[in-house]
């Protein structure tokens, strides 16, 4: 079944960063519609898409070489990769573009901090640095952490004001000092005086990349205070310009994260992207408004889904993995194993699938599944996995050793009954049978060959 792609052009923008995408979205949009409506998909219509998906980019402001890059890699993996399951050629450039696109922009992990350690925020004149150390305690102190804030900007005469307006505001401890020139000391007597306490934020003074005193000055201070994280604030509506300033910055400070700010505004997004590239460094947030509250965490999937249309992106998405899920059990049966290992990842990877009958859906076996077997409650299976949590790997992979007195002890480990684990056993036992005889049967030819995984001669 084809996509409908039209339907990808939607209205979901989260206010946020609707503008960014907007117009960097549109232009990816229009080349996936295009696509769309190539008669073929042979190299001409790849080429061609690839053409417009670059176009989309540079008018972004995505820096030139990191558009080649980027359109090379997703060229070379459509034409080596055989599309995943029943993924169309061209529904698997789209996914191609997609993955391409969000591996740019980092893991999507979030931020790791803790009270006892210091974040340095570094950046260039106005990017939003002291109002992103307020938005930025803000967050922390609702999740739980006790930020302290430190105003290490002797530059901007105001600068100490604002800050300490801003954690006035929020009731956040400030330190600053307004007639002391030597930030490095202020950051010392700050730390001092929080005794240790809490997670210190500290606000830097802006810099430009060509300033090489200001450059320097920063190294020292990341040099001599040691912080846990370095981020890097940068001006989403820069454009070009922002992979050379963040490659400065990353040079001179490690920078290990990325926050943009103002992509609410006119940014394009480009920036961006050419940012991260250039530092490798992942972008942890977004700025979306000059009030305090407007700070989001930043979900690459997510950014990317929205850029190139969400819809019906996630059910493509969702195709290939289920694929995947099945490639993983075809495995598991040609190698002639099938252990509560797998009883578990499977009950695991329902959550993300959905209930249990569509999952044996997937699987191989089709029609001749014991009805028990699929009468399964989900709640059920919630409990063979707290049970399964209190087994020891040996148990795991050899679920034929688990006895009475074992049964017993995982019942009581677990806060399940004796019958569950029970169950459980009979469960896995009945599931390997029928692995085995679906393992030779003619619907598993089938499927194998739907996988490109040829014959699996050795199957018992
Ligand atoms: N629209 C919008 N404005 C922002 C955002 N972040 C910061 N600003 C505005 O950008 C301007 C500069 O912000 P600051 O936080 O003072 O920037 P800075 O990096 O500390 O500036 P210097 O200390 O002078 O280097 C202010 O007017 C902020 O209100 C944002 O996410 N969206
Ligand atoms: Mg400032």
């Amino acid at each position: 079944m084809e996509v409908d792609y039209e339907k990808w052009i939607t209205s979901f923008a989260q206010e946020g960063v609707k503008m960014v995408v907007e117009k960097l979205g549109t232009g990816l949009q229009n080349a996936i519609k295009k696509l769309r409506k190539a008669v073929v998909v042979d190299k001409k219509t790849v080429r061609e898409y690839l053409k417009e998906i670059q176009k989309a980019l540079l008018v972004a402001d995505v820096n030139v070489k990191l558009v080649f890059d980027l359109s090379k890699s997703i060229e070379e993996r459509s034409l080596l990769e055989k599309p995943p399951g029943s993924l169309s050629r061209r529904e698997n450039l789209i996914k191609i573009t997609y993955e391409e696109l969000v591996k740019l922009l980092g893991t999507g992990d979030k931020l790791k901090v803790s009270d006892g350690g210091k974040i340095l925020l570094v950046g260039t004149q106005g990017s939003g640095k002291t109002t992103t150390v307020a938005k930025l305690s803000r967050y922390f102190q609702r999740s739980g952490l006790h930020p302290r804030l430190i105003c290490a900007d002797t530059f901007r005469p105001a600068a100490y004001d604002q800050l300490n307006q801003l954690a006035a505001e929020i009731d956040i401890p400030f330190y600053g000092e307004t007639n002391e020139k030597d930030s490095l000391k202020i950051i010392h007597r700050g730390i001092a005086h929080f005794k240790g306490n809490g997670l210190i934020i500290i606000d830097s003074e802006g810099r430009h990349r060509l300033n090489e005193d200001l450059m320097q000055d920063i190294n020292r201070i990341h040099a001599e205070i040691k912080p846990e994280k370095t981020l890097l604030v940068l001006d989403g509506t820069m454009g070009q310009a922002a992979g050379e300033h963040a490659a400065a910055f990353q040079s001179s400070c490690d920078v290990e994260g990325i926050i943009l700010t103002k992509m609410d505004g006119t940014a394009k997004g480009g920036g961006a992207l050419s940012a991260c590239s250039s530092t490798n460094a992942p972008v942890y947030f977004i700025g979306v408004g000059e009030h305090i509250s407007d700070l989001e965490e930043f979900d690459p999937e997510r950014f990317v889904s929205r850029l190139i249309g969400f819809g019906d992106l996630q059910t493509l998405l969702e195709k290939a993995k289920e694929v995947e899920f099945d490639e993983k059990v075809a495995k598991r049966l040609l190698s002639g194993k099938f252990d509560l290992n797998d009883i578990y990842e499977q009950i695991s990877e329902m959550n993300k699938l959905g209930p249990l009958k569509k999952v044996m859906e997937l699987l191989p076996f089709g029609a001749p599944v014991p009805k028990d077997a699929l009468d399964v409650q989900e709640e059920k299976l919630k409990r063979f996995k707290i049970a399964m949590d209190s087994m020891t790997p040996e148990e795991m992979s050899n679920p034929e050793m688990i006895k009475k007195s074992r049964i017993e002890r995982i019942a009581r480990g677990s806060g399940t009954k004796p019958e569950d684990v029970r169950e459980l056993l009979k469960y896995h036992k009945q599931m390997k049978k029928l692995m085995k005889n679906v393992g030779s049967g003619k619907k598993m030819e089938r499927f194998m060959k739907k996988l490109g995984m040829g014959s699996f001669e050795g199957l018992g």
